[in-house]
């Protein structure tokens, strides 16, 4: 029975894996100047469904996104979603997988 649990556990594990694949997407947003810019952009983007985590450069202004691959965000949706923040966006980049975190 214990094997059993343990074999079941790694089945589920493995499944997980093979079907949620992860993109990171760095966006160029411009306007993001504080901690305060940074979380109300963070907050916004965690609201999209599959967004799994959000880290912003405030140096760069530069926001890395790592979502499931069911998000594939649009130029057209982060350029109306940033404006209605009061943020400029400028592009993305997108790559598969996200660094571990
Ligand atoms: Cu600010």
């Amino acid at each position: 029975m214990k094997i059993f649990a343990a074999a079941l556990a790694f089945a589920m594990l493995a499944s997980t894996s093979a079907f949620a694949k992860d993109v990171t997407y760095e966006m160029q947003v411009d306007g993001i100047t504080c901690p305060f810019c940074v979380a109300t952009s963070t907050k916004a983007l965690k609201k999209i469904d599959g967004v799994k985590s959000v880290s912003t450069d405030l140096e760069t202004g530069i926001i890395t996104v790592c979502a499931d691959e069911s998000v594939n965000f649009t130029d057209e949706q982060l350029k109306k979603m940033f404006l209605d923040k009061g943020f400029t966006y400028r592009s993305m980049t997108r790559s598969e997988g996200c660094a571990a975190a």
